[in-house]
């Protein structure tokens, strides 16, 4: 049988064709029903769908190209991971798909069943070999954020190298020096893995380009406070998210030029949907590609989704790491103290989230939020009581739900969705 040159590179990989094949015959047809059948789409966005087109293909070609040219590829799990050390010392950090249902099963012959979907298909495309980024990464980074996944680290360890870097639980002196010595711990191996030094220069540079990503979708995100809302939120959660695997400096101009051309959208009143549709706010567990449910469910019964207080939201660029420091040990301090302000559920107490979260819902002139919830996450869920109570306090309306990645539930969901609609 002949392959074409993505199934030889997918070959050379090591990954499983025949299952691969079927993940991607499935892909095609999902996307074009959630994403092409949308109306009045930003033409910035022929970007994103070139991208999703050929998902395991371009940019895993690149990775490869570079790692043959003896470039390293490190793909990371979680927005704790700083990233600039990678762009700093010539690697290339991507965040790994754990969205689908397709790389469960596999996963569930070894974790347990009750285990958060998101940590079951992450491992799920380790084990099956049905991920070209995993394959061609040099490392794994993952984080001790929640026991799913630290203990998930530990089986994938025996399938790929693994680093894992420790975050704490609270952020007071202690955990600010654990962290502290987490992030050096971690650039010195990053400075091993490439055979290069960190400089204050070169952090300096990667530190600008970062920022200028988070900068543009700072500015997609108040883009959205508009309306009649200028792009849909399953489109502004696919830009985020192919972001997280892209290259930084690309990424930096498909979003200036999206952003430029929402800006005249909204000069002209023109929008994806008509003004007074009803405005909804998403906070609570990461959506990694290509999780599109809930995004999808909420437009489909007549709102827009304006916000997602997430680590696939704001979590991922709303704080900026502090520019024109030139010592370097100054540097990297006030870069992990950046990760640090990450509002992640596995912090107690963990207060600023529920501001974030009261802030967002305002400034983005959200009718009502909705908690979204992986099952399983007990982090999330339990702290889902604090966001209820602080959002009652406010006077904003809030709906709770919790799913997984399966089909299921799409029908039950629809129709809480609604009638929480109604209500606002
Ligand atoms: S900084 S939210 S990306 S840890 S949903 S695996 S917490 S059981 S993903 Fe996360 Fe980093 Fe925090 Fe963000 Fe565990 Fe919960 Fe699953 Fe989770």
């Amino acid at each position: 049988m002949t392959l074409t040159a993505n199934e030889q590179m997918w070959s050379d990989l090591g990954m499983d064709l025949k299952p691969h094949n079927q993940l991607m015959n499935a892909l095609g047809p999902i996307y074009g029903e959630i994403y092409l059948s949308q109306k009045n789409r930003p033409q910035g966005m022929g970007f994103y769908d070139f991208v999703v087109g050929d998902i395991h293909g371009v940019r895993v070609n690149e990775l490869r190209e570079h790692a043959k040219n003896g470039g390293k590829v490190v793909a990371t799990y979680c927005v704790f991971v700083p990233e600039e050390f990678c762009w700093a010392t010539g690697a290339i950090p991507v965040s790994l798909c754990a969205g689908t249902q397709f790389s469960i099963p596999v996963a569930e012959e070894v974790l347990p069943r009750n285990t958060c979907a998101l940590i079951k298909s992450s491992y799920g495309f380790k084990l099956g070999r049905l991920c070209p980024y995993v394959q061609v990464s040099h490392l794994i980074v993952g984080e001790t954020t929640c026991d799913g996944k630290k203990k998930m680290f530990e089986l994938m360890a025996e399938q790929h190298p693994m680093y894992v870097m420790e975050v704490p639980n609270k952020r007071g002196p202690a955990g600010r020096a654990l962290w502290q010595q987490e992030v050096r711990d971690f650039m010195a191996r990053i400075e091993e893995l490439t055979g290069n030094k960190i400089t204050a220069e070169n952090l300096g540079e990667a530190i600008k380009k970062v920022n200028d990503r988070r900068r543009e979708f700072k500015r997609l995100s108040s883009l959205r406070a508009a309306d009649p809302a200028p792009i849909s939120g399953k489109d502004a959660l696919l830009a985020t998210q192919v972001s997280m695997y892209d290259d930084v400096e690309r990424e930096i101009q498909m979003m200036k030029a999206l952003n430029d051309e929402l800006e005249e959208r909204i000069n002209k009143g023109q929008g994806v949907a008509p003004k007074g549709t009803k405005r909804i706010l998403i906070s609570g567990s990461p959506m990694a590609l290509p999780n599109w449910k809930l995004h999808h469910i909420v437009e489909s019964s007549g709102a827009v989704i304006v916000g997602e207080e997430s680590c696939t939201g704001s979590r991922f660029y709303d704080e900026l790491v502090p520019e024109g420091i030139d010592n370097l040990d100054d540097m990297v301090t006030a870069l992990a103290d950046r990760y640090l302000k990450t509002n992640c559920a596995c912090f107690t107490p963990n207060c600023e989230r529920l501001e974030d979260i009261i802030r967002m819902a305002r400034d983005l002139k959200a009718d009502g939020v909705i908690h979204y919830n992986l099952q399983f996450c007990h982090t999330y869920a339990n702290e889902a009581v604090q966001v209820d109570k602080a959002l009652d306090e406010a006077g904003i309306p809030l709906l709770r739900v919790e799913t997984d990645y399966s089909d299921e539930d799409a029908g039950q969901l629809k129709t809480r969705i609604d009638a929480f609609l109604e209500t606002l």
